[in-house]
């Protein structure tokens, strides 16, 4: 999302927001990597999603039953901004109201809530393994606001403290100063364009090892078949294969 790929922090977001105090507010707090948006109270938020990806993703906000506005048709395009989104739209006067909906293949939709639900929400695709890969990003709703009125029970410290989670601190577990990120999780680097020389190298004993293989088949299938041979000219194995099937049929005797 923006470019950015969803990882979890240190400090889960929610115990960021209560152990900051006023930065609270600055989303550098959270760490380069949870794609934070600051929302205060009270205001009319606003998404343009953009799916520049020829799938379909159903995007699910947390806290919210948010009003849609529009959404384009597949292959609309996605690159609209705020001002061109809804140019020759009409808006319904009572919008439907959905907490999931979905984006159309390389296309937009818009929608609009009002942040009166103070608290941090996940907005992400709702197919499991795009949350996997880290398809979210988190509205920190009026942190301000939310650490006058939450109270954490007991129970969910004592959970973090057994699954070895911090709970104080910037996303990196810093709680001296929160805008010091050193050993903040981050996301892998971007795949790098075309080959790099390991991958070269891989290819190139991929190529000779299946070279080697197709040349050995074709060696051994175009060998003689001499087995028959071997059978009618030794005894041994000739009394072998008569007392193999004699055994066969007496224990099929046996079954019957
Ligand atoms: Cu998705």
């Amino acid at each position: 999302m923006n470019g950015s790929t969803w990882v979890a922090p240190k400090v889960p977001v929610l115990y960021s927001v209560l152990t900051t105090g006023e930065n609270a507010t600055d989303a550098r707090v959270y760490g380069p990597n949870t794609n934070s948006f600051i929302l205060e109270y009270g205001q009319v938020v606003e998404i343009i999603l953009n799916n520049a990806d020829a799938g379909k993703h159903p995007f699910h906000l947390h806290g919210h039953d948010f009003q849609v506005l529009a959404r384009g048709e597949e292959n609309a395009g996605y690159n609209f901004t705020s001002d061109d989104a809804l140019t020759g739209v009409n808006v319904p006067s009572i919008p439907m109201r959905r907490d999931t909906f979905w984006v159309k293949p390389q296309s937009y939709f818009v929608i609009r809530f009002r942040s009166f639900n103070p608290g941090v929400w996940l907005w992400h695709c709702h197919l499991e393994w795009h949350v996997a890969s880290g398809l979210i990003a988190t509205f920190i709703e009026a942190p301000l606001e939310l650490q006058k009125n939450l109270t954490v029970p007991q129970n969910h410290f004592d959970t973090c403290r057994a699954g070895k989670v911090l709970t104080s601190g910037n996303a990196a577990g810093n709680t001296v100063d929160v805008f010091d990120l050193k050993g903040v999780p981050t996301s892998p680097a971007p795949l790098p364009n075309g080959f790099t020389a390991r991958g070269i190298v891989a290819l190139v004993f991929s190529c000779i090892s299946a070279f080697l293989g197709m040349a050995v088949i074709a060696w051994y299938g175009s060998k003689e078949i001499g087995t028959s041979k071997l059978v009618a000219g030794n005894k041994k194995h000739g009394e072998d294969i008569i007392a193999k099937e004699s055994s066969d049929s007496l224990l099929v005797d046996q079954i019957r």
